[in-house]
């Protein structure tokens, strides 16, 4: 079966407290049996397979909603009430197996047939809803390996500190810090499970990165070799992380979002010292109540000690101000629901955040505090982080692709540079859709000083677009992109599971990328290194313990936000 979209999405591993999620207290009355064995195991997949784009609540945000009200047959056998529909084990069995044209992938490559069953059954029943995460909790998980005091008073290293990449070893629970000079493994460090995202503190010192399953690390990269300083959960089940950006507040705070419980924690920048938790439940931009509305990207403005916190489901962009902890004050804005991924204009001034299950980007402006525009797109926008360059044309346009379409969307963004005066009528249009062999795109990628735009699209179908990459030329978008195939250039053998080609991201001086070989977690995977001014292959980073490399984040790139 053919369906592109959010596969290994739906594969993420989100290893919650299982054991401390409470039964359903609602009987299930119609609903298929499951032993007490059978529940326990579909828990486990449904929290590792289905969570991030369903919810944990089921009630659906890139996935569709999976409650009981219509994936369960009613109890006389009746498939259809009122005109809507009712799934029932049949039906369920084959969307899960077979995937859909809306973008659910098929998983009959992935789960046994037995699974298959077992979870058409399972979501026929009323939603378990797991425990709630206090800032007690909180505090309880807090371990500070070294104190402050005692940690070096100057660089301990002779690492080029600005440009090691920070490499998400996504099914070890790993991050690999790599010497981005000598392309050589500085340290492997353990991290939460299915590490997510890695990001920087302020002064460059500091390396965050947050696992699936809450775990924030600290590392300390002045340490002779560099290694986790302190370790916090912010919750059961996180995505992102961001410090305190704005001048005077350097390295001073972190603030971490979570999706299960859904909230938002503030702690200490070098310590991690647990301080607030906020909640994000409340109202969608509809008016209506939402038990579950989770967060997704967050970033730091340089202009403002504020913010940006993205809520999921209920399509608020928070804008938190952080110069009184206290007395916490926050701007809400409202956009369009389903917020996932987003990053700076090259201004940085507006954060352009897509709506992905919407099909928008909604951009913020972060100097008056307002929603600056709201940006209709082709489908499932998925921008990563963005690219940012001055388009021949249309003047500065920031970058998004589509998991859901076969283009990369340009839109045009303000400028308050003379010379570029002439391009204003054309901002917050998409004013042009570079053209992709097809859809599944995960990250874009440019720098400053490159002539080119880096285009993943690892969650096609097709083996030979999922292991490529595509090039275009800024200086001529009308030239079709140069394909590259990154998993051949691996020198890596033909594997059963494709070698994803994933996330582009610069060297420090912008004049090389690095891709990820993202393969099957029992097999070899690897880091290939390009040229970016020849697109020539430079060096393939390849070793046992490089075990399904996603993001890269270079240190330089992330502490400035360059892309
Ligand atoms: Fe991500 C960023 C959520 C699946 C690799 N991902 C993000 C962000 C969010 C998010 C909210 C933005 C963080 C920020 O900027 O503060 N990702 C989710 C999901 O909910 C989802 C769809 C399913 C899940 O259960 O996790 C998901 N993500 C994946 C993957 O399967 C990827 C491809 C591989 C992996 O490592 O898990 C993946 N996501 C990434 C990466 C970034 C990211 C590499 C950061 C991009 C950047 O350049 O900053």
């Amino acid at each position: 079966m053919k369906t592109f979209g959010v596969r290994n999405f739906t594969r993420a591993l989100v290893p919650l407290a299982l054991a401390a999620i409470s039964a359903p207290a609602l009987a299930q009355e119609g609903a298929p049996q499951l032993t007490a064995e059978e529940k326990e195991k579909a828990k486990k997949i449904y929290f590792e397979r289905c969570a991030g784009c369903h919810g944990v609540l089921r009630k659906g945000a890139t996935g569709k909603n999976l409650e009981p009200h219509w994936t369960k047959k009613l109890p006389d056998g009746t498939v259809q009430e009122g005109g809507t529909l009712k799934l029932g084990t049949n039906r369920l069995e084959k969307i899960i197996a077979l995937g859909t044209e809306g973008g659910m992938v098929n998983f009959d490559d992935i789960l046994t047939k037995e699974e298959i069953n077992l979870m058409a059954r399972y979501i026929q029943t009323t939603p378990d809803v797991p425990p709630e995460f206090s800032l007690k909790d909180m505090m309880a998980t807090w371990k500070l390996i070294v104190p402050v005091e005692q940690r070096p008073k100057k660089k301990m290293n002779s690492y080029n500190i600005e440009n090691i990449f920070a490499v998400t070893l996504r099914d070890t629970g790993e991050l690999a810090l790599i010497d981005g000079d000598t392309k050589q493994i500085i340290n492997i460090v353990k991290t939460g499970y299915a590490v997510h995202i890695s990001r920087m503190s302020k002064s460059g010192r500091y390396l965050y990165t947050v696992g699936r399953d809450g775990l924030v690390n600290l590392i300390d990269l002045w340490m002779e070799k560099p290694d986790t300083v302190a370790t916090v959960k912010i919750g059961y089940d996180a995505r992102s992380v961001d410090t305190s950006k704005f001048k005077g507040y350097e390295d001073k705070y972190l603030v971490g979002g979570s999706y299960w419980p859904p909230q938002y924690a503030i702690m200490e920048g070098d310590t991690l010292k647990p301080l607030k938790i906020v909640s994000t439940r409340g109202m969608t931009v509809d008016g209506e109540y939402h038990p579950e509305p989770r967060v997704a990207s967050i970033v730091s403005s340089e202009i403002k000690p504020e913010w940006v916190i993205n809520i999921k489901e209920t399509g608020q962009i928070l804008l938190v101000d952080y110069s009184d902890i206290k007395n916490l004050k926050t701007t809400t804005i409202e956009s369009a629901k389903f917020l996932h991924d987003g990053g700076w204009d090259a201004s940085k001034r507006y954060f352009l955040v897509a709506a992905n299950a919407s099909h928008k980007i909604a951009a913020v402006d972060t100097k008056t505090g307002k929603l600056a525009a709201l940006i209709d797109t082709k489908k499932i926008p998925h921008p990563g982080r963005g690219a940012n360059f001055v388009h021949p044309k249309y003047g500065p346009v920031w970058a998004t692709g589509h998991l859901g379409a076969d283009v990369v969307s340009l839109i045009s963004t303000p400028s308050e540079k003379p010379q570029h005066a002439k391009y204003k009528q054309y901002n917050w249009k998409v004013v042009e859709e570079l053209k992709v062999p097809g859809a599944g795109n995960l990250f874009v990628k440019t720098h400053p000083k490159s002539k080119h735009l880096w285009v993943d699209l690892p969650q096609n179908p097709e083996r030979e677009l999922a292991e490529a990459v595509f090039v275009f030329d800024l200086t001529d978008l009308s030239k079709p992109p140069v394909k590259i195939d990154v998993a051949k250039d691996s020198g890596l053998p033909m594997t059963k599971a494709f070698r994803r080609a994933v996330h582009p991201e610069y060297n420090k001086n912008g004049d090389e990328v690095w891709i990820s070989v993202w393969g099957g977690k029992s097999d070899p995977s690897a880091i290939v290194i390009y040229d970016d001014k020849t697109l020539k292959l430079k060096k393939v980073i390849t070793d046992p313990k490089m075990i399904t490399p996603t993001g890269k984040f270079n240190v330089y790139n992330t502490q400035h936000d360059i892309y």
